[in-house]
């Protein structure tokens, strides 16, 4: 039997539309008008919606929002990718993949609002639940990729997470057991360049994230991340690649965070202006609007139907959200076990007891 010594691995590196909206004829996937248009309204409403919501946190009427400002293209580019049966696995700044996937506005607003009533997932739909320890998400879209497919089910997970995210243990564990069992998985990164204040040279010496797919065995690819139809033409081929039971594969998205990584943090504070202006030229909403213009599929006078179509979405969105009786403390102990264990169950009863008597 040979024994393997020497390896040769390469990363890939996509871009179909340039930062001025040109693009490459040969790399382009010519998708559908209707699907292109769906790609563009969603992200035009996902840039609304997060605009939005830190206005609403700053007024005191959501709490702790982390902004998805830059980050478009990333999002909307990969998840439009997903067939619907596939499974969704968010980390928390993916607004933009839960609009894709249906998700009223009303109940992302719940959420923000501090209930759990805003992460009830619909029936059917298979989405998971934001996940805010970071990375751990990894290992349950592995899981669940690999339940798939002992059950022969031919649908993909895709898990999103953060250069930072690279940093923890799961990521790792992540990635060497859907390596070694070639499970259905698509590892989406969003290198937005940032982990709150620690920035990405910061998190690994090697020259791109997508490298380290090659050490546990499996393909890495590195696509413009501000370029939704690179994203796109890099997901499908991989979650295609996964349905053909060929595996996994992990995406470096290579995009920036251009506001705060949370309504609690300052950018200001460890990061260059120069930076994000640069950034801001390659703005993945403007690219790709130039690109439907030049097919003739987009105009000011659509544009403007679509703001004005979404403000009002927006705001009732956010009307029956604040209509809603949302003041349930209790409900923070109620939706993790099927039968709530006795630990919980006094916890709750003593919360529920304190506020009893402080009313
Ligand atoms: C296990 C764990 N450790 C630390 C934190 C605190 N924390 C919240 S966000 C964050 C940075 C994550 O950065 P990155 O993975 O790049 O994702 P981004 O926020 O940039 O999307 C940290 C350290 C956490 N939520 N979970
Ligand atoms: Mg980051």
């Amino acid at each position: 039997m040979p024994i393997e010594t020497v390896f040769e691995g390469k990363v890939k590196y996509i871009q179909v539309i340039d930062k001025d909206g040109n693009a490459d004829e040969k790399l382009d996937p010519k998708l559908p008008k209707d699907l292109l248009l769906r790609m563009y309204i969603t992200m035009v409403v996902t840039r609304m919606f997060d605009d939005k919501a830190l206005k609403l946190q700053r007024q005191g009427r959501i709490y702790t929002y982390p902004p998805c400002l830059g980050q478009e293209a990333a999002q909307i580019g990969s998840i439009a990718a997903l067939n619907e049966e596939d499974w969704f696995f968010p980390s928390y700044r993916e607004h933009g993949g839960y609009l894709w996937r249906g998700t009223e506005m009303k109940w992302m607003f719940v959420y923000l609002m501090g209930s759990e009533l805003g992460m009830k997932i619909p029936e059917g739909k298979h989405n998971f639940l934001v996940s805010i320890p970071i990375a751990t998400q990894t290992l349950h879209a592995v899981g669940a990729a690999w339940a798939a497919k002992i059950l022969n089910h031919k649908v993909a997970t895709m898990v999103y997470f953060g250069d930072g995210a690279t940093s923890e243990g799961d990521f790792h564990e992540a990635m060497n057991f859907a390596g070694v069992f070639k499970t259905p998985t698509v590892f989406l990164n969003q290198n937005n360049q940032w982990a709150i204040s620690v920035p990405r040279k910061k998190q690994t010496a090697a020259k791109t994230i997508a490298q380290k797919a090659l050490a546990y065995g499996f393909e890495g690819v590195q696509v413009d991340g501000n370029d939704v139809l690179a994203v796109y033409r890099a997901t499908k081929e991989a979650i295609d690649k996964a349905h053909r039971g060929e595996g996994p594969t992990l995406i470096e998205a290579l995009t920036y965070r251009m506001s705060h990584h949370t309504t609690a943090d300052d950018w200001t504070k460890y990061r260059d202006s120069a930076e994000v202006e640069q950034w801001k030229e390659r703005d993945p909403v403007k690219r790709f609007r130039i690109y439907l213009e030049r097919n003739g599929y987009w105009n000011e006078d659509l544009e403007k139907k679509t703001v004005e179509r979404a403000t009002s979405e927006i705001e009732k969105a956010i009307e029956e959200a604040e209509s809603m009786k949302l003041d349930n403390p209790e409900d923070v102990f109620m939706y993790t076990y099927s039968k709530m264990p006795p630990h919980l169950v006094e916890q709750m009863n003593e919360l529920m007891e304190y506020l009893k008597n402080k009313s």
